[in-house]
């Protein structure tokens, strides 16, 4: 009762739009899900942008990269061609375990600050989160049991304890605040690469039904703390083979925004056709299902290959209606583990042939995500 009298308030007051809401049930009650303003316009601009191209995104990319960490503005991608990635994401890992620092050793803070400089720039951040083995304490990479999921679902052993868990993402997320106090929209990516089995979420680990109570779980979690600055995007790898089989585990159309998927390369024909493949499917599910697609992360480590960028990812992404395409970190940590050039790195020239195409965005291009 309380939240349709404080519902019909903002509406009255206009700090809600009829379509900027959805209502989902949660265990048989009503629950309003609302979404700010500046999060409904994210989703909406996400759906128009393929018409003019795609976003450039690189993950920690403001953060650290070959040879430096910390220094103020500083970008890998910026050095080489003058500009930021539309796109940036960074890792809740660990923030579960209320420390200061993820798994990769960046603060919780400094990702607070990045992402909203992110948004003051007009560009757009996403979230993953490798979250620890809640049942065995060790890290996301924990295949020993493959009772995980189930033991954290409803009348599971470590139910309450996840849901603590999911808590401390949520506070997260609420915080996330510019100066004037406006909540960033941000793409939230957990339990990505499910159709693996390298993940204590993945394929040989939970049942599709159990995958999918714990998407339900996560998002009525982020829902009933007042999480209104989320979408939510589903990224398996690039397993499935056909519609039916990348949407076996899909959590549904009211908890998912986005569509994508993740790949890598390691043999170069096998990448081409497995981006392919996975494009064409996420081209028609997405136009079925009305949801913006991307590839969600990839690259080739090391980028060993001088035309990689216009010669192997521009050809077969550019055919496609994706609104960003992700690379990893460039860890400055883990020798040989980057995959966006860096000045006098072997791809860097390509790289600024890839960013001047009229289709490739970077964040002076991204002008109206918000509004
Ligand atoms: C992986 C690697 C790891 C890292 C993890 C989470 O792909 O980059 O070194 O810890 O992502 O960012």
């Amino acid at each position: 009762m309380k939240k349709v009298i404080i519902f019909g308030l903002l509406l009255a007051t206009g700090m809600i739009s009829l379509d900027s809401l959805a209502t989902n049930v949660v265990a048989g009650s009503l629950v309003d899900s609302l979404r700010t303003p500046e999060t409904q316009h994210l989703l909406t601009n996400l759906k128009k942008i393929a018409a003019q191209g795609f976003m450039f995104g690189h993950h920690d990319d403001p953060v650290y990269g070959i040879g430096w960490e910390g220094d103020e503005g500083r970008s890998d991608v910026k050095s080489v061609c003058g500009d930021y990635p539309a796109v940036m994401s960074f890792d809740l890992g660990r923030i579960e375990l209320g420390g200061d620092k993820n798994l990769d050793k960046v603060s919780f803070e400094k990702i607070r600050q990045e992402i909203v400089a992110q948004y003051n720039r007009g560009g757009m951040s996403s979230l993953s989160w490798h979250v620890d083995n809640p049942l065995t304490g060790k890290d996301s990479w924990d295949v020993s049991d493959t009772t995980v999921v189930a033991s954290i679902l409803p009348g599971g052993t470590n139910h309450g304890k996840f849901l603590g868990w999911l808590d401390a993402v949520a506070d997260f997320m609420n915080s996330i605040e510019t100066e004037n106090g406006v909540k960033v929209p941000v793409l939230f990516r957990p339990w990505h690469e499910h159709t693996g089995s390298w993940f204590w979420w993945g394929a040989k680990l939970c049942t599709p039904s159990q995958y999918k109570a714990l998407w339900k779980m996560t998002y009525n979690r982020m829902q009933e703390k007042g999480v209104n600055n989320l979408l939510y995007a589903y990224s398996p790898g690039t397993d499935p083979q056909n519609d039916a089989e990348y949407l076996e585990r899909y959590p549904g159309d009211d908890i998912i925004d986005l569509l994508g998927f993740d790949c890598y390369q390691f043999d170069k024909q096998k990448y081409m056709d497995e981006l392919d493949r996975s494009l064409t499917i996420l081209t028609e599910v997405g136009k079925i299902h009305d949801k913006p697609i991307a590839v969600t992360e990839t690259g080739f480590e090391t980028i060993p290959d001088a035309t990689w960028w216009t010669e192997t990812l521009f050809p077969v992404i550019s055919r496609y209606p994706i609104c960003y395409v992700l690379v990893w970190r460039n860890a400055r940590e883990k020798p040989n583990h980057y995959y966006a050039p860096y000045p006098g790195q072997v791809s860097a020239f390509d790289f600024v042939k890839f960013y001047e195409k009229p289709q490739t965005l970077f964040v002076k291009d991204v002008i109206h995500l918000y509004d």
